[in-house]
């Protein structure tokens, strides 16, 4: 699980610390530009987020101020589509999608016919001759592993790779307004009978060793992307294990979820449930902060 698996030490967070970061907050200043100055002082991101989660957030609690609300200020923009007014079509550009379904935290939005059946197919059949067993990202070093929580078959294609993933790229940026350039390729996945993918953020942990080789190129992932290209017909489906959300693996349609952060105060925590019969195939498109 890519949770953090170190924490900053109390003696790193210090007395002084904490008062200068109350001092900031009385004197008006958002959490956000206090955890960019933390950051330009050469604090790790990792002793910025926690201080000021710890700090701010009591001390704003105190003043009757919700920590979520704290974390929304202190994080970064994120993709997201334009569902104000709560339509039931949304303009994909080449596309409308329907709006499925919605989720305040973990922010979440489920869409129906992102993808045609002939979209599903023509990438099944671009990715199959190139799949592997998964490797997952491992964030001790910032190369891949072999992991037995992910039980599936991959490949990644590169971005605009071919006029498909093209047009597909370009309707994820319009929908979710984010550009083109801030998104990793998108990866295709097949789980067999069995295959899961075992709940996990899909941030880097920025308390791992190897986040900052990972996040040199394009920075944190703020968002996903999963778009189910093919459905099993019993099991698979996209969980929330905290939030108590489970979406269906419905061919055409996909979820999205961003983490302004990377903090489990976003309530990403999500896996894949394993397939109990038939084939499930996703894309996956992570979003990233800046270029990459
Ligand atoms: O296959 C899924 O539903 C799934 C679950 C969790 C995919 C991913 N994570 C992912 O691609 O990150
Ligand atoms: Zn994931």
């Amino acid at each position: 699980m890519n949770a953090r698996t170190q924490t900053a030490t109390a003696a790193q967070i210090t007395p002084e610390l904490r008062r200068w970061i109350i001092a900031q907050a009385e004197a008006g200043c958002e959490p956000a530009a206090v955890l960019q100055a933390m950051r330009a002082a050469g604090w790790s991101e990792n002793v910025t987020t926690q201080a000021l989660e710890e700090t701010l957030a009591e001390h704003l609690r105190s003043q009757g101020v919700a920590a979520d609300a704290l974390i929304a200020q202190a994080s970064r923009p994120v993709p997201e589509p334009d569902v104000e007014g709560e339509p039931v079509w949304l303009d994909a550009g080449d596309r409308r999608v329907a709006l499925l379904g919605t989720v305040a935290l973990p922010r979440i939005v489920i869409f129906g016919g992102f993808l045609s059946d002939e979209e599903c197919e023509a990438l099944k059949a671009q990715a199959a001759p190139r799949l592997k067993r998964s490797l997952t990202v491992d964030t001790r070093t910032g190369g891949e592993e072999l992991n037995d929580d992910r039980t599936s078959a991959g490949m990644f294609f590169t971005r605009g790779e071919s006029p498909l993933v093209e047009r597909i790229e370009a309707r994820i940026a319009r929908l979710l307004n984010w550009p083109v350039e801030r998104g990793e390729g998108i990866q295709v996945l097949r789980y067999g009978v069995g295959a899961e993918y075992k709940p996990h953020y899909d941030y880097f942990d920025p308390a791992a060793p190897g986040t900052a080789k990972l996040t040199e190129r394009g920075g944190q992932r703020v968002g996903t992307l999963v778009m189910y290209l093919d459905e099993p017909l019993r099991g698979g489906a996209t969980t929330f294990p905290e939030a108590g959300i489970s979406v269906a693996p419905r061919r055409g349609n996909a979820v999205f979820f961003s983490y302004p952060m990377p903090h489990p105060a976003t309530r990403t925590l999500h896996g894949g449930a394993p397939v109990l019969e038939g084939e499930k195939w996703i894309a996956t498109k992570w979003l990233r902060e800046g270029p990459y």
